[in-house]
């Protein structure tokens, strides 16, 4: 389904007026504390975040899987459904493909429909946590750190040969996501398993073009029940330094254990020079990969406080940061999800944008603990989506995307292409 531009203006025509009227409060607002709206409509536009190729369909659990109809069952259906969403948000200008979910066959001929919706390929993923039909070995007892050699070194290849198809695609980044673990006490070494681990991330380093990047996920647990190899940012960041300059920590926001204080984690892997990336989604109690901002939008303000502030005092030269979601969809309709997603993700990024940094900074170096914290809720308690929406405006959007898609009825028209039953891979 494409998403034709004279429809979309039509549909803009009919909240020109409403959208302006937001707008102007807003920017009265910001006047009045000389906030110049233009920059941050400007940093929103040029805000693109990667949708992940293998979150387009209906998620599910052990518990069950919900159809949703009109799925994508072929990468082609997948880059078409993140040109919908890229064409209604102008914010999702990117695909991050998961193998050997979602392999090119024809790597000029993807490419070629995906710059035609704009669309350009980020990090690929590599998968070393389920079994291959053809495969020699099985990872039941782990992939990069198994106790056998020849375990070690069929991942070690598939992650290699991930590098080859992302080189086709002109994607400059590979994350890494290990399940590897155990389930139970004295199962495993926990020093053999990490020296295996940073031995293969060594040799996969190795593998990597100049102006690649390789980003290590960490993650505390599931499926492993009891140890995960690589459970937190600590060993990640080690992992990273031990391959080389080109390594870098990624943080999903999901894989981190109750409480975790999240931001102060980005500050400081950003302060180091070894932040490499976000998976965005949130969570109430696991990894749960719900909406972004649904449970906890108060702690993604702070991070994009710690994120901005990074972005503007980065002593420590850390590279741009690839910004990716990655959720499961088990209720929600897949496209309508990952708008709310971008939605909350570019509402954290414009609010920590209206700090008063300043202010904030002499409140600090007065320890006024209270002058702090109205400072931050200030522009917390900030309505800034008249900017989002503007930014999408200008940029050919829509000023409201899930209005457009439930508007022109796209899941319906995805139905009627695809049928009831077409099923993405995936999660
Ligand atoms: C692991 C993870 C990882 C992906 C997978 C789909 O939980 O976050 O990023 O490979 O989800
Ligand atoms: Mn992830």
């Amino acid at each position: 389904m494409k998403i034709r531009n004279s429809d979309l203006s039509k549909f803009n025509q009919h909240y020109k007026s409403e959208h302006y009227e937001n707008l102007g409060i807003l920017n009265n607002q910001l006047d009045r504390k000389k906030i110049d709206s233009r920059a941050i409509v400007e940093k929103l536009q040029n805000f693109q975040v990667a949708i992940p190729s293998w979150a387009l369909g209906a998620g599910g659990t052990r518990f069950g899987r919900f159809s949703y109809g009109g799925e994508p069952s072929n990468l082609e259906e997948k880059i078409d459904d993140v040109g919908v969403i890229h064409a209604l948000t102008q914010s999702a200008g990117a695909i991050s493909l998961h193998i050997p979910w979602d392999i090119p066959k024809d790597a000029i001929a993807i490419k070629e429909q995906a710059s035609e919706h704009g669309i350009v390929f980020d990090a690929v993923n590599s998968n070393t946590f389920q079994d291959q039909s053809e495969q020699k070995h099985s990872y039941k007892y782990g992939s990069l750190c198994n106790v056998n050699k020849d375990i070690r070194d069929q991942a070690i290849a598939h992650n290699q040969e991930v590098i080859d198809y992302g080189k086709a695609l002109d994607s400059k980044s590979m994350t890494v996501w290990l399940s590897d673990g155990s389930n139970f006490p004295g199962q495993q070494d926990f020093k053999k398993a990490f020296q295996n681990t940073q031995d293969s991330l060594q040799q996969i380093y190795q593998h990597l073009p100049d102006d690649w990047k390789l980003f290590i996920e960490y993650k505390p647990y599931e499926p492993n029940f009891y140890s995960t190899v690589i459970p937190d940012w600590g060993t990640s960041l080690m992992l990273a330094e031990g391959c080389g300059s080109q390594a870098y920590t990624l943080v999903d926001l999901g894989h981190h254990l109750p409480n975790t204080n999240i931001e102060q984690i980005v500050a400081i892997l950003m302060m180091k020079g070894k932040l490499g990336g976000f998976h965005f989604n949130d969570s109430k109690y696991g990894d749960d990969d719900l909406t972004c901002g649904s449970i906890k939008p108060y702690q993604l303000f702070l991070i994009f406080n710690e994120l901005v502030d990074g972005m503007e005092n980065n002593e420590s030269g850390n590279p741009p940061l690839a910004w990716m979601i990655d959720a499961s969809h088990n209720i929600k309709d897949p496209l309508e999800d990952l708008i709310q997603s971008l939605e909350a993700i570019r509402i954290a990024y414009a609010q920590a944008l209206l700090i008063d940094r300043a202010a904030l900074l002499r409140a600090r170096e007065e320890s006024d603990v209270v002058r702090c914290q109205e400072i931050m809720q200030a522009a917390y308690r900030y309505d800034v989506r008249p900017l989002l929406a503007e930014a999408r405006r200008l940029s050919g959007g829509a000023i409201d995307p899930i209005g457009f898609y439930r508007d022109k009825g796209v899941r319906k028209g995805l139905i009627k292409e695809r049928g009831v039953n077409s099923v993405a891979s995936g999660l």
